[in-house]
């Protein structure tokens, strides 16, 4: 796969990360949610950058959207830990499960990759699919390559927030942040690649004594947990989502969403 990127000097370096979380800061949010950040965590980030992009699984999918199959928009590669050290992973970022799952006494089990390729990658609003499972979670992103606005909103409206993550930065999402805020990259005018390598744990493979509280299932729901058909889940959630966005824009026309969402897509 060809993408064309330009790192920093620093990023050059041999991976490595901090494993004290030196200067993390914690962002407390509403109802239980909380986000903790830490810029450039990880030091090498291009090295880390440069190893993915020519090495990992990368998929290129389709969704259907009303009548329609569109591209999802944006790479996607997904490890797992199923006993062993998943093939293909770089060491470093065992390194940053094994810190992540010490400081936050959370088995991470999938390691899953968004490769934004342009300002035209994007992904829409959602909550991750583990709020079904659990009340609190706990989502880590590092993220490599150039940065990229996240933004996040309360569910049910409110101020957005926004951090641009790049170069190394550790963003964790955590408390009810998957139940009670939604989180999106924008599609942006210009871009260069970015790369999000995110952490997430499923709930059957917590350890006894994993201080996350269960949520309240619906009967209707069938049983989930953090595996490659979740991913594919959530991707359909996603574009149900970016749809249903793009359909009350227009006032629930879906004729007129499916327009917004080409004109979107072209205005980048
Ligand atoms: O790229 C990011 O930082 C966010 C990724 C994300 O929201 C997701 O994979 O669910």
């Amino acid at each position: 796969m060809s993408v064309t990127w330009q790192g920093e000097l620093f990023g050059a370096t041999e991976p490595h990360i901090d494993p004290t979380f030196a200067g993390i800061e914690r962002i407390t949010l509403t109802d239980g949610a909380w986000l903790d950040h830490l810029p450039g965590w990880l030091a090498g980030s291009d090295v880390v950058m440069d190893e993915l992009v020519r090495t990992a699984p990368w998929k290129s999918s389709t969704r259907p959207m009303y009548d329609r199959i569109v591209a999802v928009p944006r790479l996607t590669a997904w490890w797992t830990w199923e006993g062993e050290q998943p093939a293909g992973l770089p060491p470093i970022l065992e390194e940053v499960r094994d810190a992540l799952t010490r400081r936050y006494e959370t088995a991470f089990t999938s390691c899953g990759c968004n490769l934004y390729r342009d300002g035209n990658d994007s992904v829409a609003w959602h909550g991750d699919r583990i709020k079904r499972e659990l009340v609190e979670a706990h989502v880590a992103i590092v993220s490599v390559g150039e940065p990229r606005t996240l933004r996040l909103r309360p569910v049910g409206g409110g101020t957005s927030l926004a951090f641009k993550l790049g170069h190394g930065d550790l963003f964790v999402m955590g408390g009810t942040c998957q139940r009670t805020w939604q989180h999106c990259v924008p599609k942006a005018a210009r871009a260069a690649p970015r790369l999000s390598i995110t952490f997430r744990h499923g709930m059957r493979d917590q350890p006894s004594g994993y201080r996350s509280v269960m949520a309240e299932r619906d009967p209707h729901q069938e049983p989930e947990n953090s595996t490659v058909d979740d991913w594919h889940g959530q991707e359909v959630d996603r574009m149900k989502e970016q749809a249903d966005d793009a359909m009350a824009d227009a006032g629930g026309d879906a004729a007129e969403a499916e327009q917004q969402f080409d004109r979107e897509k072209k205005s980048g």
